[in-house]
């Protein structure tokens, strides 16, 4: 996969250099390239925001560079690829949209700042190619470049060969194929750590125990933290589901196995 990144703050994307990312790319699984609007811009002052048409406070992003930019990203090879633009007012990002875009050859990443870009850019480019305008939660950021990068992270996990391990994959929070439930508690060695045991039930090597008491424990916690998860109805939950989460109503997850 080719992810080309257009910001005014190129250097805000480094972190995507390091870990896995810069494997990745050591492995030929993904090209990351970052690029400075600012290089299309033609004025000393390198110009690339403006006062708002009908008034209101802030600034707003010229269409221009961003034509100048995009035409050329775009117009290198026959098929442009998708072009993903991070806005408090996109269609909400979720596992299963980064499931989509990981299929994609080429995604092009265009971050706004100040309040965000000339509507007439994503307008002109979805007459020819795909257009994503994605968020990331709920919540007001400065600009686009984090979200890009949250997206990219999410999406570049998932290429082939990308984890070590992909059963690791399987088994994650809203991986639609994991039941769409929040992940289950997880503990590693010392079995005690300041006066904490690791719950009993994981230490018995009864996989069937290990097994109903992990799925407890995600009923659990997806009914208390996430109960919007089970209201859409994608966690398939079985009668001793429904039980679990009915019988423990009100009551935090961790409370519900006894700990021996
Ligand atoms: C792109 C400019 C800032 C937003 C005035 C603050 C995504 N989930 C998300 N929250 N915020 C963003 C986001 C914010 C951005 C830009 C994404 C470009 N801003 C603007 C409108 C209000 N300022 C985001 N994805």
């Amino acid at each position: 996969m080719r992810i080309d990144v257009v910001s005014i703050f190129p250097d805000y994307l480094q972190p995507l250099e390091l870990a896995l990312l810069g494997r990745a790319r050591a492995d030929g699984l993904l090209t990351l390239h970052v690029h400075d609007l600012r290089d299309w811009t033609h004025d000393r002052h390198r110009t690339v925001d403006d006062t708002p048409y009908g008034g209101g406070a802030g600034m707003v992003m010229k269409p221009e560079p961003w034509g100048e930019a995009l035409d050329e990203l775009t117009g290198q090879s026959g098929n442009p690829g998708h072009l993903i633009v991070p806005t408090p007012s996109g269609t909400l990002f979720t596992q299963s949209l980064a499931e989509q875009l990981a299929t994609e050859h080429r995604l092009i990443f265009a971050c706004g700042r100040y309040e965000g870009i000339d509507q007439r850019v994503c307008d002109h480019y979805a007459r020819r190619m795909p257009v994503s305008e994605i968020s990331i939660g709920d919540y007001v950021l400065s600009g686009g470049e984090v979200a890009a990068m949250v997206i990219i992270e999410a999406v570049a996990r998932l290429l082939p060969g990308f984890v070590g391990n992909p059963d690791s994959l399987v088994e994650e929070s809203h991986v639609v194929g994991a039941g769409g439930l929040l992940e289950y508690p997880v503990y590693t060695k010392p079995v005690r750590w300041r006066g904490e045991e690791v719950p009993e039930v994981l230490r018995t090597g009864h996989h069937g125990r290990i097994a109903r008491w992990r799925r407890e424990q995600a009923l659990l916690r997806t009914a208390t933290r996430r109960p919007d998860l089970l209201a859409s109805g994608r966690p398939v939950l079985s009668a001793p589901d429904v039980a679990t989460s009915a019988a423990h109503d009100g009551e935090s997850a961790e409370g519900a196995a006894p700990q021996a």
